[in-house]
């Protein structure tokens, strides 16, 4: 299958490839995943998060959320071989955050997922249903790089930490769900 350079400057390449998973029905995921609304404090004020989780992997805390340990199911073992065969990482990604976007009123902000737990080296993202339109930008010079992404697309991003933000901005056009699967490895500090 062809990788599509997105972005490549010094250490950071961003890449895709179109319909790597698209056997794979959204209704899979929306079906035995176990979703939850969690809520965010930002300035002092707690809000819903604008789209539903969850996660599998070791313990891991990111901003009010702490996410407990949960072992990969052995269907998930193999969803994750399979990615690993494309990014070149056997037995790397040891953890997955689950995204769905209800419709195109849920979004994520910009981030960098930049925590120390997080291994920059690869973070690889799964997409499946609704396309949606995910955006990188340069910290500093504030270029951006803009990919839509489809059912099935896997896109990869190496080493983008340092010096690159990106964000799934809302898109008030689209109706349908999308649900994104987003490997990473978690390191023990
Ligand atoms: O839904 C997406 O494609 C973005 C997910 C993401 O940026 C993340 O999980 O850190």
């Amino acid at each position: 299958m062809k990788k599509e350079i997105i972005l490549r400057e010094g250490p950071s390449t961003c890449w895709v490839i179109r319909g790597a998973f698209d056997e794979v029905p959204l209704a899979h995921w929306t079906e035995s995943i176990p979703w939850q609304q969690n809520s965010i404090r930002m300035y002092g004020k707690t809000h819903p998060e604008p789209r539903l989780t969850a996660w599998m992997g070791p313990a891991y805390r990111y901003s009010s959320i702490q996410w407990p340990a949960v072992p990969f199911m052995a269907e998930m073992r193999e969803f994750v071989k399979e990615v690993e065969v494309h990014t070149e990482t056997a037995r790397y990604f040891n953890a997955c955050l689950f995204n769905q976007y209800r419709d195109g009123q849920d979004s994520m902000g910009w981030h960098r997922d930049n925590e120390p737990e997080i291994d920059p080296s690869c973070i690889a993202s799964v997409s499946f249903g609704a396309s949606r339109d995910f955006v990188i930008q340069h910290r500093t010079t504030k270029e951006k790089w803009l990919v839509h992404l489809h059912h099935g697309d896997l896109l990869v991003m190496e080493n983008l930490q340092d010096a690159y933000e990106h964000a799934l901005p809302k898109r008030l056009r689209v109706g349908e769900p999308r649900i994104n699967l987003t490997l990473r490895r978690i390191l023990s500090l």
